[in-house]
């Protein structure tokens, strides 16, 4: 009984220490645009909240597609210009928020395997220092604002 409660203790503190340790970075509406067959590229939207008091960046994702990129959009005479830039600032106690027209995840290469509607798109978002956090992007349809596939333009 005595052994059985203190390896209770034990499992709980184990459990509090290693939820402690990932609780920081918090990501949320992770999605994806349905993309035409003969798309190449398409965008990865999500909101990231930084709830430790360290200035954190995105700096990687990783996917199963030929390459992934972290795009921002700018407007150059109405025209929305997309650049690749090397990480995505998340403030200490602040969010980002990844959008169309804005900060965006480009997965490139996506000839012959489009992205379908409901399926799921894991990846692994890499942080400065939060590290490594698994995520899953489902594939919505394609939002009045979702423009922003490179060459794409059909609502
Ligand atoms: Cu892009």
């Amino acid at each position: 009984m005595k052994l059985n409660t203190l390896f209770t203790a034990a499992v709980l503190s184990l459990t509090a220490s290693v939820a402690l340790a990932e609780s920081e970075i918090h990501v949320m509406d992770t999605t994806v645009f349905e993309t035409a067959p003969t798309a190449m590229a398409g965008g990865g939207f999500m909101q990231i909240m930084n709830h430790g008091d360290t200035d954190d960046k995105l700096i990687d994702v990783r996917a199963d597609y030929p390459r992934v990129e972290i795009h921002t959009t700018e407007f150059e005479d109405g025209v929305a210009k997309m650049i690749h830039i090397e990480g995505i600032p998340v403030p200490a106690g602040g969010m980002a928020t990844l959008e169309p027209g804005g900060f965006h995840v480009m997965f490139m290469g996506l000839q012959g395997t489009p992205f379908v509607l409901d399926e799921i798109i894991p990846a692994t978002l890499v942080f400065e220092h939060a590290g490594e956090v698994e995520v899953m992007f489902k594939v919505v349809a394609r939002g009045e604002h979702g423009n922003m596939n490179h060459g794409e333009m059909n609502h």
